[in-house]
């Protein structure tokens, strides 16, 4: 248990966040990498556990495609949970166990569907209680899931928009060996039917072993 609580407190999240022309297409960042084409996600298979995806997204596939948008408001380039709706889940599934040592997301819109607001937990899939697609009323840690990261890049005050790049790291250079990821994604604000984060990218970088 206490092996467990050290490994948790050296993860890291990185949020970088650039403002009017610093945000290209290129997502340049200061500290996150950009978006990857050729990273371990990009042959993973995607499949949505909960929550409604929004009629003017073109689906799960828009995160591991290794394409971005061109603009900061772009629907059909992005994942967005439909508008005035909680968010939603979604499982990456790598295809077998890999040592993990990023994951990285990344999004872009000129308002409130910019900030990032999200749980992600791994699995093996080895746990006798693994549950592969928990429900939303299913805590996934009780569900052979372990929490690696609770993102929140919302900004105390001032403007909501902008382009984020975050980045979840280990100290130790391992985040973990997991074959399944769930992102557990939340409206980042409750009384605005326009908070759904648009989604860009989500890149899980493999670490050397
Ligand atoms: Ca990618």
């Amino acid at each position: 248990m206490i092996l467990a609580t050290l490994l948790l407190a050296a993860t890291t999240i990185v949020v970088d966040r650039n403002m009017g022309d610093a945000a290209t297409p290129q997502f340049r960042f200061e500290r996150v990498p950009p978006p990857s084409r050729d990273d371990a996600a990009a042959a993973a298979k995607l499949d949505l556990i909960a929550g409604r995806i929004d009629a003017n997204s073109p689906g799960l596939a828009a995160i591991t495609d290794g394409r971005v948008p061109a603009d900061w408001d772009e629907p059909q380039s992005n994942l967005f949970f439909a508008a005035g709706t909680w968010g939603g889940r979604f499982r990456i599934d790598l295809g077998s166990v890999i040592p993990i040592a990023q994951i990285n997301s990344y999004s872009w819109h000129p308002d409130s569907r910019a900030a990032q607001l999200y749980k992600v937990y791994g699995s093996d899939g080895a746990d006798p209680k693994f549950d592969a697609a928990p429900g939303s009323k299913i805590d996934p840690a009780t569900a052979g899931w372990t929490l690696i990261a609770f993102v929140d890049t919302r900004p105390a005050e001032g403007e909501s928009g902008g382009q984020y790049g975050v980045s979840i790291r280990d100290s130790a250079g391992l985040l973990g060996r997991y074959r399944y990821l769930l992102f557990d994604c939340f409206e980042t604000e409750g009384d605005n039917d326009w908070s759904n984060t648009f989604f860009s990218e989500i890149d899980v970088l493999r670490a050397p072993r």
